[in-house]
């Protein structure tokens, strides 16, 4: 169901004449009210005037998550807090949070975009929505929740977790569009299972999943084990939350991203130059509404191409592939995000171990796993027993506390994990594609 008829299926000079009188006031109001962009314009030679048309975007500077970082925590909004009505934030390398703040009016517009982006997915005023994305400082579960109440669907909000009790509400409330990861998505299916349940029996008709990257193969499981639609959504805090695109039902090929409130470029991740049309590079995204945080040519870090032919839903609205990985090392374990070097910055604190560690994610049971292999030194390897479990608990716990991700720990005896000469192999990504 298309739920925005005028604006989603605007013909393309329409919307590309709404970009540019958009950009050019987001351009001009960061410049006036933001420090840092007037600061970063400036080095790179560019004032707003220098935007006589949407190519002239490639003139100005990037914006990184780095630079959310240096201006912790409300540097770059460029509204008054006596305006911003909801804060955000999504976790960063340094144990700091990314932070983004809302106004009213961006509330509003997140609310009509996720309402679009469910109606894309198939879903309608009548539906019981089974929300069991995240509700905190992750986007994903309030997110999910202004848009369904806009759509007028019946929301049911249940976060993430729980899930013997998700399985009975959703069987019992009569639940029919589930929000949540995908691994998730597969992880009730067998849960359902061992309590008895065929889930493919219950009134789920379609399921809206993201936060993390997934695989055509693992659709397709997912739609058999469920019998459902499976459709993928894209977001990220910084740009808005989940609804910065979406699949439509009709195509299940490409996520349409919502060019009357964002502009996508495709650039080389090494050169930063913007790509040919449909090349695969990383996505960097310019807000051209947003108020609290507007966003000047962020650096997603997500790898994707830009899908410009019609689409059969009617939508307009360019299309982006989808994510075929990052650019950077961040790991998306559970739907946190997760850097290594937040790992590396617990370790360094702790006595008696090295700084040589490797994480091991995997997936059990549908659910994604982190192991962390940590090299203590001599003496306490020649501790007693009781000393090296009270050290790993610990390791858990911090870990734990700042990221907010359950792993293992294994500590290894001192020289055991691989030297390199050159880039360490922190990582070993076990997990299925
Ligand atoms: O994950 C927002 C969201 C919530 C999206 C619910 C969809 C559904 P962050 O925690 O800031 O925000 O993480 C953003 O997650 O840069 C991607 O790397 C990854 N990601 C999000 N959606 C997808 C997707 C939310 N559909 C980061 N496919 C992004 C692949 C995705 N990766």
């Amino acid at each position: 169901m298309i739920w925005n008829d005028e604006f989603e299926t605007l013909p393309r000079e329409a919307i590309e004449a709404l970009q540019l009188k958009r950009l050019k006031r987001t351009l001009e109001r960061v410049y006036a009210t933001v420090p840092f962009y007037r600061e970063n314009f400036r080095q790179a030679g560019v004032t707003p005037e220098a935007l006589k048309s949407l190519d002239d975007l490639r003139r100005f500077p990037f914006t990184l998550k780095q630079d959310m970082r240096d201006n912790y925590p409300y540097g770059l909004f460029a509204a008054p807090l006596d305006q911003i009505v909801r804060i955000h934030a999504s976790s960063g390398t340094t144990g700091k949070p990314t932070v983004v703040g809302y106004t009213r009016r961006d509330i509003e517009t997140w609310a009509e975009l996720m309402a679009r982006s469910f109606g894309a997915a198939g879903a309608h005023r009548g539906d019981v929505i089974h929300n069991a994305y995240g509700y905190g400082l992750f986007t994903g579960g309030l997110g999910a929740h202004y848009g369904a109440e806009k759509l007028g669907a019946s929301v049911i909000p249940m976060s993430g977790g729980n899930t013997k009790k998700q399985i009975m509400i959703m069987q019992d409330f009569g639940s029919t569009v589930l929000t949540c990861t995908p691994s998730y998505s597969l992880y009730l299916a067998e849960a359902a299972a061992e309590e008895g349940f065929d889930i493919r029996q219950c009134k789920l008709r379609v399921g809206i999943f993201g936060a993390e990257p997934w695989s055509e193969e693992i659709r397709r499981e997912i739609e058999e084990k469920l019998n459902i639609k499976a459709i993928d959504i894209y977001g990220l805090s910084e740009i808005l939350g989940p609804g910065v695109g979406i699949e439509c039902v009709e195509a299940q090929n490409g996520l349409h991203i919502w060019e009357d409130h964002f502009i996508p470029e495709i650039i080389d991740p090494d050169t930063g130059e913007v790509m040919p049309p449909g090349e695969l590079g990383e996505l960097v995204i310019t807000t051209i509404t947003k108020e609290g945080i507007p966003m000047i040519r962020y650096r997603t870090r997500d790898i994707t191409r830009l899908i410009s032919e019609p689409c059969v839903c009617g939508r307009t609205h360019v299309r982006l592939e989808r994510m075929s990985g990052r650019s950077d090392d961040m790991l998306i374990i559970r739907g946190v995000n997760v850097f290594p070097s937040q790992i590396e910055s617990v370790l360094v604190k702790i006595e008696g171990v090295e700084p040589h560690y490797q994480l091991i994610v995997g997936r059990e049971d549908n659910l994604d796993t982190l192991e962390v292999l940590v090299e203590v030194n001599e003496k306490t390897f020649s501790d007693e027993v009781k000393v090296m479990q009270e050290l790993s608990t610990r390791i858990r716990k911090e870990i734990k506390d700042l990221l907010g991700v359950t792993c293992k720990i294994r500590l290894v005896e001192p020289k055991s994990i691989a030297r390199s000469e050159g880039k360490a192999q922190r990582v070993i990504d076990q997990r299925p594609r």
